[in-house]
């Protein structure tokens, strides 16, 4: 027995623990229990292995935004963001928003049509990615009040990556007329 152990390959130690990040996960539905679904995904969060905190804003009514442009005839979003305090890997914590999405009946069938829920990463600390699996931070945030909105009330001197303050950034798009 001790001869054996003694022939035993090395077995690689532990892994160094990754460090805790800031994530930022907008949070929409526009089908069904909207409020609801967007509490009850932020709990979820809040469960997930190496997650130590969840801080979900306020929810906010928004009006949907098509391909070809916002529709007020299409039934409204809720929309949110949590700030989620973990060590998962963020193609991880992406691939966990996913099994939630799922869990809520999502279905995919067209690109940014009705859903009962859409979890985004918009940021992971100050990780860049350019993988259309994982874009880091996410391109269209800058553009979009659904985003920014929910992130400043949760977060008000939040910035964005590589484009600033978020205060700034929704500033900008008020004064280009979006609401
Ligand atoms: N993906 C790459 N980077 C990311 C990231 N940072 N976060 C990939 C999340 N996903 C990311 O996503 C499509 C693919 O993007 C995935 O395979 C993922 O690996 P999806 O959630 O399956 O599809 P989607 O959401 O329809 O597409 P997309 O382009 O992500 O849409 P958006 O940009 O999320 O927009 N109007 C209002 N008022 N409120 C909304 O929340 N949301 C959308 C969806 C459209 N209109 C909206 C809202
Ligand atoms: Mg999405």
């Amino acid at each position: 027995m001790s001869r054996d152990l003694a022939k035993a390959p090395e077995l690689p130690g532990p892994r160094p623990a990754r460090p805790e990040t800031v994530a930022v996960v907008a949070l929409g539905a526009n089908l069904g229990d909207r409020h609801e679904t967007i509490r009850a995904a932020a709990q979820r969060i809040a469960r997930l292995p190496l997650v130590s905190d969840v801080r979900l804003s306020d929810l906010f009514e928004t009006v949907a935004l098509r391909l070809d442009g916002p529709d007020p005839e299409a039934p409204g979003y809720v929309n949110a963001v949590a700030l989620v305090t973990t060590r998962l890997a963020p193609e991880i914590l992406l691939g966990m928003l996913h099994a939630i999405e799922d869990e809520n009946g999502r279905e995919r069938r067209e690109r940014w049509g009705d859903r009962t829920l859409d979890l985004d990463l918009i940021a992971y600390g100050d990780v860049v990615s350019d993988e259309p699996r994982l874009q880091l931070p996410h391109p269209r945030a800058a553009e979009r009040l659904f985003v920014l909105d929910p992130w400043l009330d949760v977060d008000p001197d939040a910035e964005l990556l590589g484009r600033g303050r978020v205060a700034d950034l929704a500033a900008d798009l008020r004064g280009r007329g979006e609401r």
